[in-house]
């Protein structure tokens, strides 16, 4: 049975940015399915027409077509029950929920004013307008004023970090001692930040460094 997740990919089609595409492959990987992935643009909207989105991550898992990454969490976790669970028990899937909110409404906003400029540059060109114009009339600034105020946001993408960095200080993974969905959830910001960002918002003995890097080995997956 194929199984193919359709990926955000910058103008180079290897390198894939989406948060919530990093956490369902994150999350295929922990259930031990093999999959493909497409490098999808986001101007392509035609290519997902058969599943009615317009935005990734899509699933097909052979007949069945999903979107959203939580719907598709959810799913795998019920299609493949006798695979190891992405959320634990009902208390770690409750305390997974607040690390999704979290992520979405504390952590993103202030990666997205570190990194927007910087991802601007580095999609396809048929993309740039549309990015552009979506991007902008959202934040109600151009990319270029919103590159001059990049560095005002440094410290409190620090200080939101701190709670992350002193918690792999202490335990291996944000679950405890093996990776769950809440550090895929986590990884995916992480991940966009890292790959996207012209400054290095990590250095190499970082407990995130080293903590993402263990995710990537766990899993077998690379970027
Ligand atoms: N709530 C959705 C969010 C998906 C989402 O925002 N995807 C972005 C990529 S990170 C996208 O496809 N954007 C297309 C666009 O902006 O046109 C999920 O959890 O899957």
């Amino acid at each position: 049975m194929k199984r193919i997740l359709y990926d955000l990919a910058a103008a180079d089609p290897a390198l894939r940015f989406s948060p919530y595409c990093w956490r369902i492959k994150l999350a295929l990987a922990h259930k031990n399915l093999p999959f493909e992935t497409i490098p999808w643009r986001f101007t392509e909207k035609d290519k997902l027409a058969f599943s009615g989105q317009t935005k990734v991550p899509v699933l097909v898992d052979g007949e069945t077509i999903i979107h959203d990454s939580q719907a598709i969490a959810e799913y795998l976790e019920i299609t493949y029950a006798n695979q190891t669970s992405l959320f634990g028990d009902a208390a770690s899937r409750a305390l997974t929920y607040f690390i999704k909110q979290w992520t979405e409404l504390t952590l993103h906003p202030v990666i997205v004013k570190i990194v927007l400029p910087d991802i601007y540059p580095q999609i396809d060109q048929n993309d740039q307008p549309y990015f552009r114009q979506s991007r902008e009339a959202v934040f109600g600034k151009t990319i270029e004023m919103m590159a001059a105020e990049r560095d005002s946001h440094l410290p409190a993408f620090d200080s939101i970090l701190a709670p992350i960095r002193r918690t792999l200080a202490a335990q291996s993974f944000i679950a405890g001692n093996a990776p769950s969905y809440a550090d895929h959830i986590v990884f995916g910001a992480l991940q966009w930040a890292r790959l996207m960002s012209r400054l290095t918002l990590f250095d190499d003995q970082d407990a995130i460094t080293l903590w993402m890097a263990a995710l990537l080995n766990t899993y077998g997956l690379s970027q």
